[in-house]
């Protein structure tokens, strides 16, 4: 019998089916007989939530006994993914919950597809901070994810005649289980107005800003539970809500509807996450998101201290302050502001507590994705900060004129204003200058980094600089997405591997055995039968799992070079057409990802893709050895499919490009085989696993930048490869396109005349790479042994090593255990 306490929190299945009963009558308020299975994954989730809480109270509690420094996760997005099954994982208790829904009539991986997603993010940046709360949770680290609680997170793809369309992300539409509101936890936020500069009461020259908006923010808490341990950390996001005022409750009517209309106003702050990868293009909503956030979360900090009693001197003891890229560096000057104006610090003192606290981590080096806002917009919505940036800026520069008298290039290099055409307030100066850590994402990129874009800086200050390769959470890309996986690991090496992956080595020596290659062979098939038939109900394009799994999914972007993965398969399709008895093994080409949207080429990609997988799956000469397909909608729910499914992972940006991309991990993880070039951490995945096992082609970042330098012509290799010509006209003329000549004119045109990501000068040597995977294709035993041998070396890319590393050289937080 189950007793009330284990209706709460008994991790048996009789206790959750008891629990699940209870939560569809007293929450979701349906009986059993009517209950839909969107209500059972209410209930379920209601059930597992109430397992975390007494460790979540426990885990919040221990930390503020203890006085324990926090690392606090900045991260205007968090591409959570669904909580329902990770959580499961994380807490040991799949087995028992599929047990309980199977007695009460329902299958779980029905109820698990019930959930959606939180897509709270755009992509590599968004997904790398859910990782890093997993792995937080699992090292038992003290740390809080702050962010925004967008109403429509990334807006969701639907493919209509080839083109992506979008759809808003109503992902709030059946409530959310996972979050639990806190009202009373709220702070004000100001904009606009103008600052007065003031004597205090001891003769102190001071500024008061005087704000003429305001919204309120209000906290919604969501529990990050850690695998195998007590702890459970908080993601905590912010909303936007309007401030009830007195003048706001007036009761008269045309007051009443400009009330309800700020209210509106008020809350936009919150509606959408921006969907863009690129430009930041001075979008005035965007910087007050930033804004919005980032003070809600020093407040907040703040507000911690006071309940600790703990003066605000200790402020970098207590806390450790990432910003994860530039979106939230405002803070910066928003903490000067806090202390200076707010708290009377003297500026000094102030500073000091600022770069002490604050970490930075740059996430690209494309220029036209570094953040930069015009100087009129920024004085309009924060003037107060526009003059705290100037007095950091003044400060500054006198330091690097110091260090390095009589270079004023460099000062105008350097400094937080940049003057080139329109002012504007350069967000990566900020955040590097106000930061005692500065890190890449990955090896090369580091080293990029400290070339380029921010030289100037690292020869200032080079103890500020490190690297941080990313990683990925095998927890969620390889246990609860791979359970076949899963479970020959854990009987070949016990369950260890997955919070030390340096044990999945030992997979090396059985890369050779014939039956552990069966049984590897085998999930892998299985694997691919289910994608199959998932890409089968989405577009009803059906894929034979025998075949070569050749997968590239991530944002789509020209540097990312989609394009060129395209030119191989028009390339595979006229060999084919010209010379039916060629000899290739049969490869499926699968591609998935969504373009900003308003970015022009993306969009004729994803079009391109989709014309070419018409024309060549109705193509009887071609559709017995090749085949495309544009999985729609590509999110972290689907990724659980496609990851565990490949063979090939296509890593292919032009080199220097890709900070370090992580889909790039969770293939090698899920043993598929990389072609790649020499770009972000795929350096890094060839140095693991061997150069043997890894499909290296391609221009070298310093080659790439040696022909840019020299003057690169794409139209030379066009001239110079007859193939390449023909696959470049063949797209041109319409072949794809039922005769129409216009549609990929300005992608032609693009490629030959200015081609600004090296795909042509890369096409030749990806082609002949390609050749070199299908010839080691064929040789099934070796291949599956390169299969193991990836994942045997992924250790590395685990996300637990990546935050050990920040924790150590960053934050210097350590480990504590939450008792049970
Ligand atoms: C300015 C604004 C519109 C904006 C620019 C760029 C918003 C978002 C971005 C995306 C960048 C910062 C991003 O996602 N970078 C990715 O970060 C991943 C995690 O570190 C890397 O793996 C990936 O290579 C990199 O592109």
């Amino acid at each position: 019998s189950v007793t009330a306490s284990d209706v709460r929190l008994g991790m048996q299945a009789s206790a959750l089916t008891q629990a699940v009963l209870d939560h569809l009558h007293y929450s979701v308020g349906r009986l059993p007989s009517v209950a839909s299975p969107h209500d059972y994954y209410r209930a379920l989730a209601l059930a597992i939530r109430d397992r975390m809480e007494y460790r979540w109270i426990n885990t919040t509690q221990t930390y503020f006994d203890l006085n324990r420094k926090v690392a606090c996760y900045l991260s205007a997005e968090f591409l959570m993914g669904p909580h329902l099954g990770n959580n499961l994982v994380n807490l040991h208790i799949e087995q028992e919950a599929r047990n309980a829904l199977a007695t009460l009539g329902h299958d779980l991986d029905d109820i698990l597809a019930c959930e959606k997603e939180p897509g709270l993010g755009n992509g590599g940046l968004g997904r790398l901070a859910a990782c890093y709360l997993d792995s937080l949770a699992t090292l038992q680290c003290p740390a809080v994810g702050y962010g925004i609680r967008y109403e429509f997170g990334i807006f969701e793809q639907e493919i209509r005649d080839g083109w992506q369309t979008e759809i808003t992300d109503k992902w709030l539409r059946r409530g959310n289980p996972w979050e639990i509101a806190k009202p009373d936890t709220f702070y004000y936020v100001n904009w606009g107005g103008h600052t007065e500069h003031y004597q205090d009461e001891v003769g102190c020259q001071r500024v008061r800003w005087i704000p003429d908006r305001m919204v309120k923010g209000v906290a919604y808490d969501t529990p990050i539970q850690g695998y195998g341990v007590n702890t459970c950390n908080t993601l905590r996001l912010w909303s936007a809500e309007a401030v009830e005022s007195f003048d706001f409750q007036a009761f008269n009517v045309g007051d009443y509807y400009q009330a309800v209309n700020e209210k509106l106003v008020s809350e936009t702050v919150t509606k959408v996450l921006y969907p863009n990868d690129e430009p930041a293009s001075g979008k005035r909503l965007r910087l007050a998101q930033q804004y919005f956030f980032v003070t809600c979360s020093l407040q907040d900090m703040l507000h911690l201290l006071e309940l600790a009693h703990a003066p605000v001197e200790t402020f970098a003891e207590r806390f450790a302050v990432q910003l994860n890229d530039t979106h939230p560096s405002i803070g910066v000057a928003e903490l000067m502001r806090l202390l200076v104006d707010e708290r009377r610090f003297d500026w000094d003192a102030a500073w000091a507590i600022t770069v002490a606290s604050f970490g930075y981590t740059n996430h690209t080096l494309l220029p036209e994705a570094l953040e930069t806002w015009p100087l009129p917009m920024f004085a309009e919505l924060l003037p107060r900060h526009l003059e705290i940036i100037y007095e950091i800026n003044r400060r500054f520069l006198d330091e690097v004129r110091t260090r390095f008298p009589d270079d004023e290039a460099r000062v105008a290099r350097m400094s937080l204003i940049g003057e080139e055409g329109d002012k504007r307030v350069r967000m990566a100066h900020l955040a590097t200058v106000g930061s005692h850590a500065i890190n890449g994402v990955a090896a090369l990129h580091t080293e990029l980094l400290q070339a380029s874009i921010l030289k100037d800086f690292h020869e200032l200050w080079p103890e500020r600089f490190s690297n941080k390769t990313n990683g990925v959470t095998p927890r969620r890309f390889l246990a609860l997405s791979n359970p076949g996986l899963r479970e020959l690991l854990d009987h070949t090496l016990g369950q260890q591997w997955l919070t030390e992956p340096g044990l999945l080595r030992k997979l090396d020596a059985h890369a050779d055995k014939d039956a552990f290659q069966h049984d590897w062979y085998a999930i892998k098939l299985g694997n691919k039968q289910r994608l199959s038939s998932y890409i089968h109900a989405q577009t009803g394009i059906e894929i034979d799992p025998g075949w070569l799994f050749d997968i590239q999914v991530k944002r789509i972007h020209e540097y990312k070079r989609q394009h060129l993965n395209i030119l191989h398969i028009v390339t595979m399709y006229r060999r084919l057409k010209e010379n039916p008895a060629l000899v290739l093994p049969p490869r499926a080409f699968i591609f998935g990802g969504k373009a900003a949207p308003g970015y022009f080429m993306a969009k004729r990609i994803i079009k391109l893709i989709n014309a070419v997988a018409e024309t060549i799956n109705a193509d009887p000469d071609v559709n017995t050895r090749m085949k495309v397909a544009f999985i729609p909608n590509f999110n972290v729910q689907n990724a659980h499919l496609i990851y565990p499914a490949a063979d090939l992972s296509e890593q292919i940006s032009t080199a220097g490009k890709e900070a370090s991309g992580t889909g790039n991990m969770k293939f090698m993880l899920n043993g598929a085989l990389t072609i790649g070039t020499l770009d972000g951490a795929n350096v890094e995945i060839r140095e693991e696993v061997g150069a043997d096992n890894f499909f290296l082609f391609g221009l070298s970042a310093a080659e790439v930048e040696s022909v840019k330098r020299t003057g690169y012509r794409p139209h030379d290799y066009v001239a110079g490869n007859d193939e390449l010509r023909a696959v470049l006209e063949l797209i041109g003329a319409g072949h794809f396109s039922q005769g129409d000549a216009e549609v990929f004119r300005p992608l032609v045109d693009n490629l030959t005349h200015d081609d600004p990501f090296l795909v042509l000068a890369d096409y030749a040597a990806y082609i002949a790479c390609q050749e070199q995977v299908n010839s080691a294709w064929q040789d099934v035993p070796n291949w599956t042994r390169m299969s193991i041998l990836n994942t045997a070396r992924s250790g590395k890319f685990s996300s637990d090593r990546a935050i050990t590393e920040y924790c150590e050289d960053i934050w210097n937080i350590r480990p504590v255990t939450v008792k049970a």
